[in-house]
């Protein structure tokens, strides 16, 4: 089994596109990638009702399940598989059933606070955060709630309003300066392409490293 030698985390507003970015990065790479989606971590609120889970503060940290998170992402990592929560947007709540995710030479996790938890960001090799304005940002988000989501206006701007505004300034924003790299706009050719050749340049080296049993630095004929 081979053991995931690059975990990238992808982090940033709502609609900034994070997700754009780490499925072109994913389908470009031409090598096996995980994604993660930092939302299948949100903690597992069967217990209430599903007026209470609406109501839930879905952009504050204490809303994901980190210590599962953690141990799950450090599973992938020395290479065992995992049985990954799923969500449902649409019930505010994780789904019954988990699907099994194999280890792959590449990790890509991806969600608003992704560069909040220090743990998290110890195992991550390339951190990102993509930067994009908010005005972009509340607009992708409406046409992606009110389609996809199954919410109506009035509820996305109360929201917006109510929750995912003010926690993005409290928490999400700030983890900016953990970022390796910061991405402007999310579908930016150019900067994915780096991302992607990084990547490549990354699984390569490794690959020479693990083909020679030996650092490659060390491994030149030394003319004796
Ligand atoms: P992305 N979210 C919901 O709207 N409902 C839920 O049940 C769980 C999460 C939202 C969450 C956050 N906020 O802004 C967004 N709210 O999903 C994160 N309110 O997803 O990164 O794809 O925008
Ligand atoms: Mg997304």
């Amino acid at each position: 089994m081979s053991i995931p030698s690059f975990a990238i985390g992808i982090a940033g507003g709502t609609g900034a596109g994070k997700t754009t970015v780490s499925r072109t990065v994913a389908e470009t790479v031409g090598e096996a990638v995980t994604r993660i989606p930092l939302d299948n971590y949100y903690q597992d609120l069967s217990h209430m009702p599903f007026e209470e889970r609406a109501d839930v503060n879905y952009d504050h940290p204490s809303a994901f399940e980190w210590e599962l998170l953690r141990e799950q992402l450090n599973d992938l990592l020395m290479g065992q598989s995992v049985e990954m929560p799923q969500y449902d947007f649409e019930i505010h709540n994780r789904k019954d059933e988990r699907v099994t995710v194999e280890p792959t030479d590449v990790i890509v996790l991806e969600g608003i606070l992704t560069l909040y938890d220090e743990e998290i960001l110890d195992m991550l090799d390339l951190r990102v955060y993509v930067m994009t304005d908010a005005d972009v940002r509340i607009l992708r988000r409406i046409e992606r709630d009110v389609i996809d989501r199954g919410r109506n206006l009035e509820g996305v701007i109360k929201q917006y309003l109510g929750t995912v505004k003010p926690m993005h300034e409290q928490f999400v924003e700030p983890t900016k300066k953990n970022a390796d790299v910061i991405i402007p706009e999310g579908a930016n050719r150019m900067a994915v392409d780096l991302l992607t050749e990084k990547v490549q340049a990354e699984l390569t080296d490794d690959g020479v490293e693990r083909e020679a049993g030996v650092d490659p630095e060390l491994s030149f004929n030394s003319p004796t």
